[in-house]
């Protein structure tokens, strides 16, 4: 009794390895699943260790744990999180602590912190990041919550974190209520950016070259040395190697090309779209999916819309394609990164975080599905200049876009004029485009505002907040709408 130093409710793949990984560090763990079997298959069978008890009821679980009391939830996020507080807040004591581990929407994060609180209770609502892999052998895990909660669980949860080469912990404080969650929802949803960007990598190379999965595979291989060094990139040429047990052809030809997601993706756009944050390469990478999803209605619409093939079209050397498609990849990650970042700029702002973004990076460099290299250039850039604007101002990344630009810009043209789609590549060029605009179309829009419906404009030589309206049909009053932007 009183001897386990975490309690560990949910023993799904995350909630088992995470176990695994803590008992791997010599801490205790009393394990608690709500379908009981679970529990008795674990702790005799890959749970089997004296640092790992298992238990049939919460009220075992609580008794089994040193105070104050630290219980992690894996359980599926939503309403599951809800009814284990529920039921486990009456058997708890003052300054104990719940850390949420799932994937949970950071509004519900901040409501249970505030809840919790007012109940005498600490709420941690992390993010981890990795998969089953990371979970066992150390995840990217994004705290946040309730600060006071922080030094009683910060031993444990950067004990078991991915480390990178000088042997910090891709762990550490993230901000108050639900800025941990936040932080993993746009880790995710520059997750879905990168995969749909991978994805229209290969695809080019799959049909304006017409290069077999094989050779893709060596083509990813080869970039997984430079500058696109990733997680993502790495599994990616593993993929495109390995041969289907059944046809005996490559695995990734097989593969029906619907995409699932499970909303952590849609939420970043959601957010965006609420605070007016320019992300549209995270969000194209959803709206992607979406399309993809649709799968018999693409079937039928091929059939009868016409366009090019995109079929072995490719312009050039197939070398310099490749080579052109790389660069085309890295300049577009950029922007996507460079939205990711803008867009947590924008929400620290709102919900009054003060986030280090720089630190951010540094938790998602090892451990988690986004890992890369590239992570330690963004660290760097916000250590140099911590007021950083835009990812795109700083000289390693604006210099990395100068280079990278005319071959990017030859690969949209080219997708474009073959058919084959690029939301993901596009999307960024026209965002890089977009931002370095000093002048945009705007002003028409304004003016066609101000036409309809009497929005009012401000002038380029008026100071700003001063508004303007025109009656441009001689028809319209004198009276304007009330000047606010939501
Ligand atoms: P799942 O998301 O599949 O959840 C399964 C677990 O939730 C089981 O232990 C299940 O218990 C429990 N559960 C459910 Br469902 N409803 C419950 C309820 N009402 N009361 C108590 N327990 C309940 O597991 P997972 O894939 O391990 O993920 C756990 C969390 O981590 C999720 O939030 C997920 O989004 C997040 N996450 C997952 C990954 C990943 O790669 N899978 C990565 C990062 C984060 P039962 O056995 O009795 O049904």
């Amino acid at each position: 009794m009183n001897q386990a130093d975490m309690g560990l409710i949910g023993l799904a793949v995350m909630g088992e390895n995470l176990v695994l990984n803590m008992a791997r560090h010599d801490y205790t763990v009393a394990v608690y699943n709500r379908t009981t079997a679970r529990v008795d298959q674990f702790v005799s069978g890959r749970g089997a260790s004296s640092r790992i008890i298992g238990t049939h009821t919460l009220q075992e679980l609580v008794d089994q744990l040193k105070r104050p009391r630290r219980i992690m939830l894996m359980v599926r996020a939503g309403t599951a999180v809800d009814t284990v507080i529920d039921s486990l807040t009456p058997l708890l004591d003052e300054g104990d602590i719940i850390i949420d581990g799932g994937n949970s929407h950071y509004a519900d994060t901040a409501r249970r912190t505030t809840a919790l609180a007012n109940l005498g209770l600490l709420y941690v609502g992390t993010g981890v990041s990795g998969g089953e892999e990371g979970a066992l052998h150390g995840p990217s895990i994004m705290p946040g919550g309730n600060p006071q909660a922080w030094p009683h669980v910060r031993e444990i949860l950067q004990a078991i974190a991915a480390k990178v080469d000088d042997g910090t912990p891709c762990c550490d404080w993230v901000g108050e209520g639900g800025a941990g969650h936040y932080v993993k929802m746009i880790h995710n949803g520059i997750e879905y950016g990168d995969m749909q960007m991978i994805g229209e990598a290969y695809w080019l190379l799959r049909n304006l070259l017409e290069c077999s999965p094989a050779d893709l595979s060596q083509v990813f291989a080869d970039w997984n040395q430079g500058e696109l060094n990733s997680y993502l990139i790495q599994i990616t040429a593993d993929i495109l190697k390995t041969s289907d047990a059944q046809t005996g052809g490559p695995l990734i030809d097989v593969i029906l090309d619907t995409a699932g997601q499970k909303g952590t993706g849609k939420w970043t756009g959601i957010e965006a779209l609420q605070l007016g944050a320019p992300a549209p390469t995270l969000t194209e990478a959803v709206f992607a999916r979406c399309l993809s999803a649709l799968k018999e209605e693409r079937e039928a619409a091929a059939a009868v819309l016409a366009g090019p093939s995109g079929r072995a079209t490719a312009p050039g050397s197939p070398a310099a394609f490749v080579e052109d498609v790389r660069q085309a990849l890295y300049a577009a990650k950029i922007c996507s990164y460079a939205q990711g970042f803008q867009l947590l700029r924008m929400a620290a702002a709102e919900n009054g975080w003060s986030l280090d973004f720089g630190g951010i990076a540094l938790l998602w460099r090892g451990g988690c599905i986004i890992r890369a290299q590239f992570l330690g250039r963004i660290k760097a850039a916000y250590d140099d200049t911590p007021g950083l604007a835009n990812l795109l101002l700083a000289p390693y990344f604006r210099d990395a876009i100068q280079a990278a630009q005319p071959a990017w810009r030859r690969v949209v043209a080219t997708a474009a004029a073959s058919g084959v789609p690029v939301p993901a590549f596009s999307s960024a060029l026209a965002y890089y485009d977009g931002y370095r605009s000093a002048r945009l179309p705007a002003n028409l829009l304004q003016a066609q505002r101000d036409y309809f419906g009497a929005h009012q404009y401000e002038r380029v030589d008026r100071p700003r907040g001063e508004f303007f309206h025109t009656n441009w049909t001689g028809r319209g009053g004198s009276t304007a709408s009330t000047s606010y932007n939501q």
